[in-house]
C-alpha cells in the first residue's frame, strides 16, 4: 500500500516492552496503573495505537492475563485507542506465555514474529547497567545465549489462534528472511493478504539501524509481497535512531512507532520522563511534514476484514 503525499499516518506508542530493564530508567511503567496512565497520556499526545507488554510490579515481563485485562480495560475506560498486544513478550517466555495477553483482551492487533533469531539486548558486559532487581541480573547473565524462538509450527499455531480471536497480526520484520517467511505464509494460506507489516530496526540479531536498512527492507518487501503488502510501520531502537526513523517513516508515508520499549532518551544526555514525551516529538515530526495523525478509527478502517 502506498500513501499519497499528504495522507495521514498513525503513531504507535510502545509503552513498556519486555527488553528494557526498569533499572535503566525510572520512567518505564511497570505497575498496571502506571502503564494505563502513561498510555492515556501517549494517546493525548497523538498516539492512536498502544502496543502493550505486561510486567510484574518489580518490572519482570509478565504473562499474567489478569494484568493484561486490567491494563486494557483501564486504557479503554479513559481513551479511544487501538490496542496492540505483544506476542513477542520476552525471549525468555514460552509460546503459551507469549500468547496469553492477546487471547484474553480482544485487541484489534497483536504482534506476529516471523523467525527464530539471536536477540541480544546487552551483549557488552562493560556497558551493563547496574541493576536493582535480582531478575535483571539474571537477564544480563543470560546475554550471549538468548534465542528468540519462532518455529514454523509456532507461526502456524499463532496464526490459527489469531484467526479464532479475529485479531489482525502485525508482522514484525527484523530482517530480510522474515519477508520471505511472510511470502511463504501468505502463499500457504496461513496468513491473509494484504498483511500489516512493521519493520523493527536495530535489534542485535536482526538488520542494522541505518536509514539505508529501512530503504532496503521496504524495497524488498514491495518486491516480494507486491499488492499483498498492506499498511507498513517502522520501529527503530535507541537514541537517535528512533527519532531519525520516525522522521523518515513519516516522510515516506509509513506509520511511526516510538516509546520507552524501544528508546529511553530525548537527547544524548536526557532521559524521557514518560512515553508521551517521545510521542510529542513523533507527532511534531509527522505534522511538520504536512501529514495529519490518523485517529484510532482511521487505523481500524485500515485493518481490513482479514480475520
Ligand atoms: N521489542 C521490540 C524490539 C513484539 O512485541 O512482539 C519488538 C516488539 C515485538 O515489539
Ligand atoms: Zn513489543
Amino acid at each position: 500500500m502506498t500513501r499519497g503525499k499528504y495522507d495521514p499516518v498513525a503513531i504507535t506508542a510502545a509503552v513498556t516492552g519486555g527488553d528494557v530493564l526498569p533499572s535503566q530508567s525510572s520512567a518505564i511503567p511497570c505497575r498496571v496503573e502506571d502503564v494505563v496512565t502513561q498510555s492515556v497520556a501517549a494517546v493525548e499526545a497523538g498516539a492512536s495505537v498502544i502496543h502493550l507488554h505486561a510486567r510484574d510490579d518489580d518490572g519482570r515481563p509478565s504473562a499474567d492475563q489478569r494484568r493484561f485485562i486490567e491494563i486494557v480495560e483501564g486504557i479503554r475506560e479513559r481513551v479511544d485507542a487501538v490496542i496492540s498486544i505483544s506476542t513477542g513478550g520476552s525471549p525468555h517466555m514460552t509460546a503459551e506465555e507469549r500468547l496469553a495477553g492477546a487471547l484474553v483482551t480482544r485487541p484489534e492487533l497483536a504482534t506476529f514474529n516471523l523467525g527464530t533469531m539471536n536477540y541480544e539486548g546487552y551483549p557488552d558486559p562493560a556497558r551493563w547497567p547496574s541493576v536493582q532487581h535480582a531478575w535483571e541480573r539474571e537477564v544480563l547473565e543470560r546475554s550471549g545465549t538468548v534465542v528468540f524462538t519462532n518455529t514454523l509450527a509456532m507461526l502456524r499455531d499463532f496464526a490459527a489462534r489469531f484467526k479464532e480471536q479475529r485479531i489482525t497480526p502485525e508482522l514484525e520484520i527484523y530482517d530480510l528472511s522474515h519477508i520471505g517467511m511472510a511470502r511463504y505464509l501468505i502463499d500457504a494460506g496461513v496468513l491473509e493478504a494484504p498483511v500489516r507489516v512493521q519493520f523493527v530496526l536495530g535489534v542485535l540479531g536482526g538488520a542494522g539501524n541505518d536509514l539505508e536498512d529501512l530503504f532496503h527492507l521496504h524495497a524488498t518487501a514491495r518486491r516480494v509481497l507486491g499488492d499483498d503488502l498492506g499498511v507498513v510501520g517502522v520501529a527503530a531502537t535507541g537514541y537517535p535512531m528512533q527519532f531519525r526513523h520516525a522522521s523518515l517513516a513519516a516522510g515516506m508515508g509509513l506509520d511511526v512507532r516510538v516509546g520507552l520499549e524501544d528508546s529511553l532518551r530525548m537527547t544524548r544526555a536526557e532521559q524521557a520522563g514518560q512515553n508521551a514525551d517521545l510521542v510529542e516529538v513523533a507527532a511534531r515530526l509527522v505534522t511538520l511534514q504536512g501529514r495529519a495523525l490518523q485517529t484510532p478509527d482511521e487505523v481500524r478502517a485500515g485493518l481490513g476484514p482479514w480475520w
